[in-house]
């Protein structure tokens, strides 16, 4: 197995991670041990559970190396990955990662949180200020959110003296790098205004895209890698052979790894390749996740294998292509056709259900922002309508069978309530319209009688029949 021998000796940190999942220890981490890699540079992880502590357990034991496996056509490439230093778990005790983060040596604070980490309004992308976590973190010194531990930090190190870090978001939202932005201050303004002027002048939030496909490990997987490297690994990572990573060059006082030397695109502006991204490949796997998973299929490959779902992912994007401006050089259908190839890798297990969590919090920059701007240039949307028809059954709590779904969304409780509670498609259509952190009010309306016409058809024929229906 190529290990990273070539890096002798462990590279000092140089970054903090908010959040280590599977997604950045196979992807971030990848590129960042690539970097060191080809031009050095004291650039380690120090990784922050937000919440479990299972990663640090998983691998305490293994000095915080793991493997990375690919999983392409030919036989699993293993690797191991030894960037990161430590893990703490926030939880356990806040002030270790404060002062983690307020470390001089530290210029970088990735974070891989989820939609719903940034505690803001999906809807607008603002703070939500009504956030329990918020409000916690307004009126304690120790905090328990993402953007209370980045202001907080930041805190530290103005109160020292030091320079800001730079903010590398790796979540998939619009514009994270200024979504990012917006919280921070809006929080530290909240705090101390003068401490939000500090961070508006000095401090970084580069956007970026990201791009791995990286279902979560499974204990079938564990014991797979064992097999493979005759090595025990207790949370090896299992993603795709495909990666890409935009990033926007614009770090405080350009203290970076040689990303450039990884294989990232350092670009001025990243807006066209994050819209591209999120509006033709986390789109069509939200709308996958939703219809596949109420036709019974598990797994994204498993949908795309039948022919009617094919067919249906293939008219989402051309109801989606022409809401997308191309980043310069790259073929709309290309991308398309590649991503088509990346979803039916039958080696990639990436279960429908997971890709259905938190869905109130994706929809907007997936589909919804899709959706307005066909609406506002008078295109119609079937495929996109049944999706979000789809997300609504599903959220019903009850799938075609009559089975229960298990739904995981901050806002569970009260979608189910709304969805279950209606007698029929448009009643439910109706009641989940009204949820304004997913819909706007002038966009509800718009969509209203499309998406009544498409809930129709999906309780009266199912998600594979209602998919036929619309797919060219
Ligand atoms: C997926 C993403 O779980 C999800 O919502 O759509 O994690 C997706 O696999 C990645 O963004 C691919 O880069």
């Amino acid at each position: 197995m190529p290990a990273d021998q070539e890096i002798s000796r462990r590279p000092a940190t140089g970054i903090v991670h908010l959040g280590l999942g599977a997604f950045f220890r196979a992807f971030g981490c990848v590129y960042i041990a690539d970097a060191m890699r080809a031009s050095g540079g004291d650039w380690g992880i120090v990784g922050v559970s937000l919440r479990s502590p299972d990663t640090r357990d998983a691998l305490r034991g293994q000095g915080w190396a793991y493997t990375s496996v690919s999983l392409g056509a030919d036989r699993p490439q293993t690797r191991r990955i030894t960037v990161l230093n430590d893990v703490l778990v926030a939880p356990e005790d806040p002030s270790a990662v404060l002062a983690a983060i307020a470390d001089p040596a530290v210029r970088i604070v990735t974070l891989t949180v989820t939609e719903k980490g940034y505690c803001h309004n999906p809807a607008t992308g603002a703070l939500n200020a009504d956030h329990p976590d918020i409000r916690h973190d307004l009126t304690h010194d120790l905090p328990v959110s993402a953007p209370g531990y980045l202001v907080r930090a930041l805190q530290m190190r103005r109160a020292a003296g030091l320079r800001p870090f730079t903010v590398l978001t790796c979540d998939n939202l619009p514009e994270n790098g200024r979504v990012v932005r917006g919280v921070v201050l809006d929080l530290a303004r909240r705090i101390d205004p003068s401490l939000a002027d500090w961070i508006a002048a000095e401090g970084r939030f580069p956007c970026t895209m990201v791009d791995r496909i990286t279902p979560a490990t499974t204990e079938a997987d564990i014991a797979r890698v064992a097999e493979l490297t005759g090595q025990p690994d207790a949370a090896p990572v299992m993603h795709e052979p495909f990666a890409q990573w935009a990033v926007e060059d614009d770090f405080v006082d350009n203290a970076r790894p040689d990303l450039a030397a990884a294989g990232v695109e350092l670009v001025a502006n990243v807006t066209a390749h994050e819209h591209m991204k999120l509006r033709m490949l986390n789109g069509t796997h939200s709308a996958l996740a939703y219809t596949g998973y109420l036709a019974g299929y598990e797994t994204i490959s498993d949908t795309v294998a039948d022919p009617v779902f094919a067919a249906y992912v293939r008219t989402l994007w051309s109801e989606i292509m022409p809401a997308v401006t191309a980043p310069p050089g790259v073929s709309l259908s290309a991308y398309a056709e590649a991503l088509f190839d990346r979803y039916a890798n039958p080696s990639i297990r990436h279960r429908t259900w997971q890709i259905a969590m938190d869905g109130s919090q994706k929809l907007p920059q997936r589909i919804l922002g899709t959706l307005r701007e066909n609406l506002e240039a008078g295109r119609t949307s079937p495929g996109l309508c049944l999706a979000v028809a789809a997300w609504m059954r599903y959220v019903g709590g009850t799938d075609e069978a009559g089975r229960p779904i298990d739904v995981r969304d901050p806002l569970a409780a009260r979608l189910k309530d709304l969805s279950s509670g209606a007698k029929t498609p448009a009643e439910a259509v109706a009641a989940l319209l009204s949820v304004r952190e997913v819909f706007a009010e002038d966009l509800a309306a718009q969509l209203k009688a499309p998406l009544t016409a498409a809930a129709e058809r999906l309780w009266a024929v199912g998600a594979q029949a209602a998919a036929k229906e619309v797919s060219a």
